[in-house]
């Protein structure tokens, strides 16, 4: 409750931060990036999102945090495209917010007030929004495509959702969760797992993102099996957008 109350206290008071974590080609060239929320504290230290964020979404303010979420992405695509830099940027979007009545006009809001063009903003969702309503699910994907805008699945291979929406969905990404890269390539079951998700990918002419990439060893192996991108610190950690601009001007 006393997190809760602060929540709310730190989005009023406009202390939320996004910061984004940069997405690689094979070749480590910077394609696109993920928003990440922060929550930075008085004392220096961060309250990490996998505590905030489930407790906004028990209390509904999610929402709002959503929508402030979605406008910082639009925010930070044109911050992108007005430093020559224009690049997809993913944000992640919750099954609470998903499923808001309005999202869809929610959306357009945002890009009619920024600006910004739909075809740079991706939408991360998890498996966990097929649990209940697919078709409206399903459909309200399908309004939000013909927008332009893209959508990614997170945390690809965790959720217990059958693969069959895979084939009704429009997806243009899925995103292997970081508990399969991490024990690549040493353990035999998590290659097989990963190498699996590459060649369905493919065969479905999805892209893929792998997660949580740490090591050459682990690029490596993503690379020989044709992964289309990487996101983990071995290349970025989560930044604010300004250091990341540098960095990719800078050459840095
Ligand atoms: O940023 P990590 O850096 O710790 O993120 C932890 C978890 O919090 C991830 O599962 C991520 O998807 C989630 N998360 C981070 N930022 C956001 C956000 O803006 N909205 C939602 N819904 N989840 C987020
Ligand atoms: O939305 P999602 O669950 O995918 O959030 C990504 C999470 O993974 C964030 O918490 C982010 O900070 C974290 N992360 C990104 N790269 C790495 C990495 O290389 N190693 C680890 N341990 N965590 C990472
Ligand atoms: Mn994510
Ligand atoms: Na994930």
């Amino acid at each position: 409750l006393t997190l809760e109350r602060d929540l709310a206290a730190a989005m009023a008071a406009n202390e939320l931060q996004m910061h984004v974590q940069a997405q690689v080609d094979r070749n480590a060239r910077v394609i696109g990036g993920e928003l990440l929320m922060r929550w930075p504290q008085a004392d220096g230290g961060m309250v990490p999102p996998n505590v905030f964020i489930p407790v906004a979404e028990e209390s509904g303010l999610i929402v709002e945090l959503g929508a402030w979420a979605l406008r910082q992405a639009c925010e930070a695509v044109l911050r992108l495209q007005a430093a020559g830099l224009a690049m997809p940027l993913s944000v992640n979007v919750s099954p609470t917010q998903f499923r808001q009545h309005d999202f869809v006009e929610q959306v357009q809001r945002v890009l009619a007030d920024t600006g910004a063009p739909a075809r740079l903003l991706v939408l991360e969702v998890t498996e966990g929004l097929l649990i209940d309503k697919m078709d409206d699910t399903i459909a309200r994907m399908h309004q939000l495509t013909e927008m332009g805008l893209r959508f990614s699945i997170d945390d690809f291979g965790t959720g217990y959702s059958s693969m069959a929406y895979l084939k009704k969905m429009p997806l243009y990404e899925l995103k292997i969760d970081r508990s399969f890269v991490m024990d690549t390539p040493e353990d035999a079951s998590s290659k097989a797992l990963v190498q699996s998700i590459l060649a369905m990918a493919g065969h479905l002419g999805l892209r893929v993102v792998a997660e949580g990439v740490e090591t050459q060893a682990q690029a490596d192996f993503l690379i020989a099996h044709d992964c289309s991108s990487m996101q983990g610190y071995l290349y970025a950690r989560p930044v604010p957008l300004p250091a990341l601009i540098q960095r990719l001007q800078g050459g840095t």
